[in-house]
């Protein structure tokens, strides 16, 4: 299997997995600063012209949720998904909710803080995006107050998921205020084959 990735993005979702997992895949990196994602050479592999990808022999996924439920199904022995139906379903929730109720909210203030040309950036978008990430994670705050894992007693998909997100809300101070999600993504990144966070992961770029 090949992972085109870039280190601090959403890449880590899928690493992690496949960390997790033991397989042995090629890492292949596309240096995001310099364009690389929107070479034709790239644009083949993913029109959308974005990371990650996994191509997996004559497959090629994309989607960073996709791809973590795609592995955790391809080796079911890890039980990163759950088999009985109801935990499925909450399994499904969770990860929904940190792709549309937290993830956007960051995407929102990512681009109106340094992704669009700074004269389409709107500062008000990112002051409302942050009340929005704030109002869902108090959701996820107090899911957390009296477990280990988002769904059953075992670390799941879903986990991985969140925890990196939960690190980029913690990039822009999101998490101050909510210690239950923050002691979580601690607890998830002190696993053995964890990735590197966002933070350490940026640092790496060029080295
Ligand atoms: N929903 C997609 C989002 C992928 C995405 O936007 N990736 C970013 C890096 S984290 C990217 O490649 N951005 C390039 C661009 O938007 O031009 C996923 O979860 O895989």
């Amino acid at each position: 299997m090949k992972l085109y990735e870039f280190a601090p993005t959403r890449s880590i979702r899928v690493r992690w997995v496949l960390q997790e997992l033991g397989v042995e895949f090629e890492a292949i990196s596309i240096n995001m600063l310099a364009g690389e994602h929107r070479t034709p050479a790239f644009l083949a592999i993913n029109p959308a012209g974005k990371l990650p990808v996994l191509v997996d022999g004559e497959h090629s996924i994309t989607e960073s949720v996709a791809i973590t439920l795609y592995l955790a199904e391809k080796y079911p022995d890890r039980n990163f998904v759950p088999t009985n139906l109801q935990e499925r379903a909450q399994l499904y929730r969770w990860l929904f909710f940190a792709a549309t109720e937290l993830e956007q909210p960051l995407w929102r203030i990512s681009r109106h803080t340094f992704l669009y040309p700074e004269e389409s950036r709107l500062p008000a978008e990112v002051s409302l995006a942050r009340q929005d990430f704030i109002s869902m994670a108090v959701v996820l705050e107090n899911h957390m107050l009296s477990r280990h894992f988002v769904v059953g007693e075992h670390v799941t998909v879903a986990d991985f998921v969140l925890a990196y997100t939960l690190d980029w809300a913690n990039e822009i101070q999101l998490l101050t205020t909510f210690p239950t999600l923050a002691a979580y993504m601690e607890r998830m990144y002190e696993r053995p084959k964890a990735p590197k966070r966002i933070a350490s992961a940026l640092g790496s770029i060029g080295s």
